[in-house]
């Protein structure tokens, strides 16, 4: 029975948190980035996330605004994502040797690993709990099975039982797909701003309700197995306006489209519609 998430600080060795993730499923790192980088991130991001509109879905919450394209935004996520604490268990986890014949030679393949999801995340006052999910059902991973997704939150605000901080299931990763989560198993990642939760993807997480007057602002990114993906790249194959000469079917089959439950979205939405933003705006 276990009695909370397990912390550490970020003077943790690699081994230590790979131990934690592969056993318990999440760790929460404290003082995992510096006073400089938190300003900066909300110098870039902040003004943009209070602008943006409340989510649609109700799974992404009424009362929460999302960000993404934060690569596109903010120089200041390079010291997160390449983070020893993140990026060394996430290769670790992920980039497990495998074995195939290729005529008579048995080789051994290693696969990379991709940035997949970036997105900054601010839940109001009012906003209730997301449902309990696994953040790998979106490439319809079985389980229990091989990690494909190591995640990071960031508290760029405080995150307390009351403001929303992230519900985790610790040890879900190990369960199947038969047996619900419930939100009586879930632990609260309260955690100083600045300290950053990491889970896999197999690993039954939601945001929290935020009972509070005060919202609270995060920042998510994940690290996916580099297979999960196209094998042409489609994108850098085939020039843009070339893809606007192509009928929609087409267009949708190179990659301009979502796969259910919700891969391939750009800013929330699918990307066909970037598109039909492409024809509007044509002479
Ligand atoms: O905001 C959070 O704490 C969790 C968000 C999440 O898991 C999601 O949107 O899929």
């Amino acid at each position: 029975m276990m009695s909370g998430l397990s912390r550490v600080n970020a003077s943790a060795a690699v081994d230590e948190v790979v131990d934690i993730l592969e056993d318990e499923g999440s760790v929460i790192i404290e003082g995992f980035v510096d006073e400089t980088t938190l300003a900066g991130l909300w110098g870039d991001l902040g003004p943009s996330l209070s602008a943006t509109a409340y989510s649609e879905k109700g799974y992404d919450g009424h009362r929460t605004r999302r960000l993404s394209s934060l690569f596109a935004r903010t120089k200041h996520l390079v010291p997160v994502v390449t983070h020893p604490l993140y990026l060394q268990p996430a290769r670790r986890i992920m980039q497990k040797p495998s074995h195939m014949w290729v005529g008579k030679s048995r080789i051994e393949v290693t696969p990379s690993i991709q940035l997949s999801a970036t997105q900054a995340i601010q839940i109001d006052p009012g906003q209730g709990k997301q449902p309990l999910h696994r953040d790998d059902s979106l490439h319809l991973r079985r389980h229990p099975g091989p990690t494909s997704r190591v995640q990071l939150m960031l508290a760029m605000s405080e995150f307390t039982a009351e403001n929303g901080a992230t519900l985790v299931i610790p040890r879900s990763h190990h369960w199947d797909d038969e047996r619900p989560p419930r939100y009586s198993e879930a632990f609260s990642s309260a955690m100083p701003a600045g300290s950053v939760l990491i889970w896999l993807g197999g690993v039954y997480h939601c945001g929290g309700a935020n009972t509070s007057d005060k919202p609270r602002t995060s920042l998510t990114v994940s690290f996916d197995l580099g297979n999960l993906r196209q094998e042409e790249n489609q994108f850098l194959a085939v020039p843009r306006e070339t893809v606007l000469q192509l009928p929609e079917e087409v267009r949708r089959l190179l990659g301009y489209d979502l796969c259910p439950p919700g891969v391939g979205w750009n800013e929330m939405q699918d990307p066909y519609l970037l598109l039909e933003e492409d024809e509007n705006l044509a002479p």
